[in-house]
């Protein structure tokens, strides 16, 4: 029963998140909860609302569902007052991210196994920033982190990774450019084990042009990691990069379609107006958002609430109910 959940506590609020959100709530969402400080709920309300959601990118198809879904709902509970059905409207954005969320598999750590989470994603996405990302918030619960330098088209690429294990003091495991990255995904394995690592996360190149080239290089990196470690990858992680909106969306779908994702990293949410590309993803993806990417520093990473993310959209610190 929708009203049951009206009126609740806001979750406790994130405030880094609620800061690199700050320019979608200021902006699309602001002149969403001004929709709702009108007298009454009529046609051009639930059209411009739909508008709006589209503007912060939500993408059309969720837009009009949340805006259908809102108006039944509305007329279910007799609810006259604009102020109630934001809520109501606050509450189906909330279900829809659950809807992905609920999905999530528990992380299970086990002493002696290394934990491998392969990233992947198109280039430029912020994979390797995410990957840094990841070994600071692992390493903050007293895991022992190593990187492998999976992505060996680029030189570049190799050093990016290198750089940010020496900033935090993670080994990194990589071959020269062009090397195969099985043979160093292998290796990676092998030493995670040997040296007792808790956590591994591994680098994938992104520029593979074919959904076939893709499965297939990465469905290799699989067999090469269960050489040691069977359950590997426990974690197969996409990174999205917000400010692409649906067109990346539509290329996330062939990863999602290429390999299996347990989970879904949104990178880059600071400093666009495009937050609510988290709803097309939760419903177009059906996988669970687990992370954040909030800035170009290690440790800008939120962990993904849908309740907390809801609410950094309506309201900024000291604001709300
Ligand atoms: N503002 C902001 N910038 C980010 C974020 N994540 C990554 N970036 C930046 O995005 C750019 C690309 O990031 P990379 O981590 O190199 O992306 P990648 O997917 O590894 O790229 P390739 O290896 O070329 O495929 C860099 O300039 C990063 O600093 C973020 O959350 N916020
Ligand atoms: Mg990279």
């Amino acid at each position: 029963m929708v009203l049951d959940r009206l009126f609740r506590r806001r979750a406790e609020p994130d405030v880094q998140l609620e800061k690199s959100l700050e320019k979608t709530r200021k902006g699309v969402f602001s002149e969403i909860t001004r929709l709702f400080e009108r007298d009454v709920l009529d046609d051009d309300l639930y059209e411009e609302l739909e508008m709006l959601l589209i503007q912060a990118d939500v993408g059309w198809d969720v837009s009009q569902q949340l805006v259908r879904d809102l108006r039944a709902r509305v007329n279910e509970e007799r609810i006259e007052n604009p102020s109630l059905a934001r809520e109501v409207l606050r509450t189906e954005m909330i279900e829809l991210l659950e809807s992905a969320t609920r999905n999530r598999q528990v992380k299970v750590f086990q002493r002696g196994v290394p934990y491998v989470i392969m990233v992947v994603g198109v280039n430029g996405v912020g994979k390797t920033t995410s990957i840094a990302k990841l070994a600071a918030y692992h390493q903050g619960f007293g895991r022992s982190v190593m990187l492998a330098a999976g992505d060996t088209f680029r030189a570049a690429a190799i050093d990016q990774l290198k750089i940010w294990g020496e900033r935090l003091g993670v080994p990194v495991v990589a071959h020269e450019p062009g090397a195969d990255p099985g043979a160093v995904v292998f290796d990676a394995v092998q030493a995670a084990y040997g040296r007792g690592r808790d956590v591994l996360i591994v680098d994938t190149a992104g520029r593979l042009h074919t959904k076939f080239n893709l499965m297939e290089e990465l469905s290799k990196l699989r067999k090469v990691m269960q050489k040691h470690v069977e359950e590997a990858p426990q974690e197969v992680l996409l990174v999205i990069d917000a400010t692409t909106g649906q067109n990346g969306l539509i290329q996330a779908k062939t990863f999602a379609e290429s390999v299996d994702i347990t989970d879904i990293m949104i990178a880059k949410l600071d400093g666009t107006s495009k937050g609510g590309i988290a709803f097309s993803v939760a419903k177009e993806l059906s996988i669970p958002i687990s992370y954040i990417g909030t800035g170009e520093k290690a440790t800008d990473l939120s962990e993904f609430y849908p309740e907390t993310y809801v609410d950094a959209l309506f309201f900024g610190e000291g604001e709300g109910l």
